[in-house]
């Protein structure tokens, strides 16, 4: 194991217990060390979190710990997202409104999608979490947005994007639209009649930036 691989995994331990003041240490002492922000991101963070969300569903972890997660995840995205913005490339895109569907209140990755996109370029509008379709559709309007971009990581908030996505539609806001989160997927996005869909943020600024290309 490289002490590349031997930081990153201890990351994702230290994120599993919960150990906040020696996981911002780490991730200090990482980022000193060079490992750029994404990777201690993708490799450490998340799959820490990952790891969480798995231990819930086998019951073996409870809401609490859901949460603790989250609590230890936005403490530590206080660090990183500054040096993940600082790294990416920044030129005049276009501007987003970006929210989580309603029913919905999870935002760390929506969080790091907007943290991003700025970073791209892009001007963004987070709206929040819980968003209702009307809420997407007014403040799509309010801004001239070129793209609407939802956040769901509730399998039960799947119909919400649909509806959300045709009330969008009915209200003639002229924006691509795209999903992303834990639960959709290629089909979830056709499904709902999404235009655009990407796994995770990096990939996202590429899907866009093509997407808007080809309007
Ligand atoms: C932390 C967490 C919480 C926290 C959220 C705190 C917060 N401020 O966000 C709390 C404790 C509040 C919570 C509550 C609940 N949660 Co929860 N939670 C999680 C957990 C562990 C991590 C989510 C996370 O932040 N991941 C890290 C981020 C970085 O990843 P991400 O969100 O997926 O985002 C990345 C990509 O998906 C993508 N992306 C995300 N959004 C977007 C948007 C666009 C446009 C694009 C392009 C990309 C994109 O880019 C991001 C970065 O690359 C997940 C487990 C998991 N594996 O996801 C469960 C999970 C999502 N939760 C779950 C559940 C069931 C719940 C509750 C219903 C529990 C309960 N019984 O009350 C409630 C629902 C509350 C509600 N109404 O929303 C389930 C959902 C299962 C399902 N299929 O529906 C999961 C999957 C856990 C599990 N395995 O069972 N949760």
């Amino acid at each position: 194991m490289t002490e590349k691989e031997a930081m990153l995994e201890q990351i994702k331990e230290l994120m599993v217990n919960f150990e906040t003041d020696k996981l911002i240490s780490t991730v200090k002492e990482a980022l000193e060390k060079g490992i750029p922000g994404k990777e201690i991101l993708s490799g450490g963070l998340i799959e820490g979190l990952q790891y969480v969300g798995e231990k819930f569903e086998k019951r073996e972890f409870f809401l609490p710990e859901l949460m603790m997660s989250a609590d230890v995840m936005n403490q530590v995205m206080v660090i990183l997202k500054p040096e993940i913005a600082a790294n990416d490339s920044a030129d005049s895109e276009g501007r987003v409104v970006l929210g989580t569907v309603q029913g919905d209140i999870h935002d760390i990755g929506k969080a790091i999608v907007g943290a991003l996109f700025e970073a791209s370029g892009f001007e963004v509008t987070d709206i929040g979490v819980d968003v209702p379709p009307e809420t997407f559709a007014r403040e799509a309007k309010a801004v001239n947005a070129n793209l609407v971009a939802i956040s769901c990581l509730l399998s039960t908030g799947i119909s919400k994007l649909t509806e959300t996505i045709h009330h969008l539609k009915t209200e003639n806001v002229d924006a691509l639209t795209i999903i992303g989160g834990a639960v959709v997927n290629e089909q979830v996005a056709e499904s709902v009649g999404a235009d655009l869909f990407a796994t995770d943020a990096w990939q996202a600024i590429g899907v866009i930036k093509n997407g808007l290309k080809k309007q």
